[in-house]
């Protein structure tokens, strides 16, 4: 069965929070389901994958969940015998001693180091590129997502979007006045404060709700308490973390989605609601050119009121603005932002997606 590369090891580590193994719990999963294919998947701090799948015992050093062989990846984890593919999410640095296994394999595994998701145009240059091992007869692919062609596409699950006319009825639903249903999930660094003050004070009753960690302690150090809070047109509900595929559920029933990192703003676009993103930060603004990169894609069709207003907010929530102004504007164009995002959508839904793109890739590649 070699040949069809039936057999797959993903190595995770966490570096923070939870998008690392967010992004490779995904894959995993998608590859059993969807592709047949077997999958060991080892990550080096469980108590992140139980975060978001709670289903998993936190103690036990192998278990199958999901179909798919969880491995705590330890120094002394003893990892054999060598699979026919190897991701290696986000350099994340084999063990020495597999890579010294890997080479000495026929036929050789396809070896993939699996890449953070940009919008920027040179991860289309970088998408496939080989990289000889210095000593050893190995060669690492270079395998970058991406929002548009000559990328490696966007994880993106049978079914995960939701048929798009669905997605306007609730849009219209909402035109009738009612109150929005809003998901804050931030960083700490995010202008929290400016904008609880902008909802509590807009033209709409507004209902947010607040996963525990970063989000709920800045909303905590804003509001004081723990919660729930009421503020003129605002209440502000705590919940609790939730499963990954409750998770992305929730995206769907909100009616705008905040959200961050990788995998959570990949969520929000297949969720089909308008979303405003946090960037995880970099020093030296190293960010901010790859929000601008998304923005440039994400609003290159929209109409002029949407692009203004987008870009107004997604650039204030990042501290490039005033989240006051900005809200006042984005709530005032839902429907156009709402509109948009469906257009968006289609564009994204006529890419392969991710996973497939790998399994072709690799075939291609050995
Ligand atoms: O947790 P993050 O901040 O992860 C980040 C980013 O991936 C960033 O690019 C990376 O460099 C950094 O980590 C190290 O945000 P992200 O990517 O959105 O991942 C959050 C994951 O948590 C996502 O898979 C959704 C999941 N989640 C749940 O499953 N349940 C929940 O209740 C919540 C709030 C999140």
């Amino acid at each position: 069965m070699a040949s069809m590369q039936l057999h797959w090891d993903i190595f995770c580590r966490v570096v923070d929070n939870f998008g690392d193994i967010g992004v490779c719990w995904r894959l995993s999963r998608q590859l059993v389901a969807e592709h047949g294919r077997q999958v060991r998947l080892w990550v080096d701090d469980l108590s992140a994958l139980h975060a978001i799948c709670p289903t998993l015992d936190g103690k036990k050093s192998v278990q199958r969940v999901a179909g798919v062989e969880i491995h705590h990846w330890q120094a002394s984890s003893a990892v054999n015998p060598v699979f026919d593919v190897i991701i290696e999410a986000f350099a994340c640095e084999l063990p020495a001693d597999y890579i010294a296994q890997m080479a000495a394999t026929q036929p050789r595994p396809c070896w993939i180091n699996l890449e953070y998701l940009t919008a920027e145009s040179w991860a289309q240059s970088c998408h496939g590129l080989a990289s000889p091992h210095p000593t050893l007869p190995l060669v690492k692919h270079f395998y970058f997502p991406g929002f548009v062609a000559g990328t490696g596409g966007l994880l993106r699950e049978r079914d995960c979007v939701a048929p798009l006319d669905t997605l306007a009825e609730a849009d219209q639903a909402l035109a009738a006045n009612q109150t929005l249903t809003v998901s804050l999930f931030c960083y700490e660094t995010a202008p929290v404060g400016e904008l609880l003050v902008a909802f509590a004070q807009g033209g709409q009753p507004v209902r947010c709700l607040v996963p525990p960690g970063k989000p709920l302690t800045a909303v905590s150090e804003v509001l004081g308490g723990d919660g729930p809070w009421q503020r003129g047109q605002l209440t502000v509900e705590p919940i609790p973390f939730l499963a990954q595929d409750d998770f992305d559920a929730l995206l769907r029933r909100c009616d705008l989605n905040f959200v961050r990192g990788e995998d959570s703003f990949l969520r929000a676009q297949w969720a089909g609601k308008p979303f405003v993103w946090q960037i995880y930060r970099q020093d030296d603004d190293a960010h901010l050119p790859k929000l601008n990169a998304f923005l440039d894609l994400y609003c290159a069709d929209a109409s002029p009121e949407a692009v203004a207003v987008i870009r107004q907010m997604f650039l204030a929530w990042n501290r490039e603005g005033s989240v006051g102004e900005a809200w006042a504007d984005f709530a005032a164009a839902y429907s156009a932002v709402a509109r948009h995002h469906r257009r968006w959508l289609l564009t994204l839904l006529a890419q392969d997606d991710l996973a497939s793109g790998l399994v072709k890739f690799c075939a291609s590649s050995v």
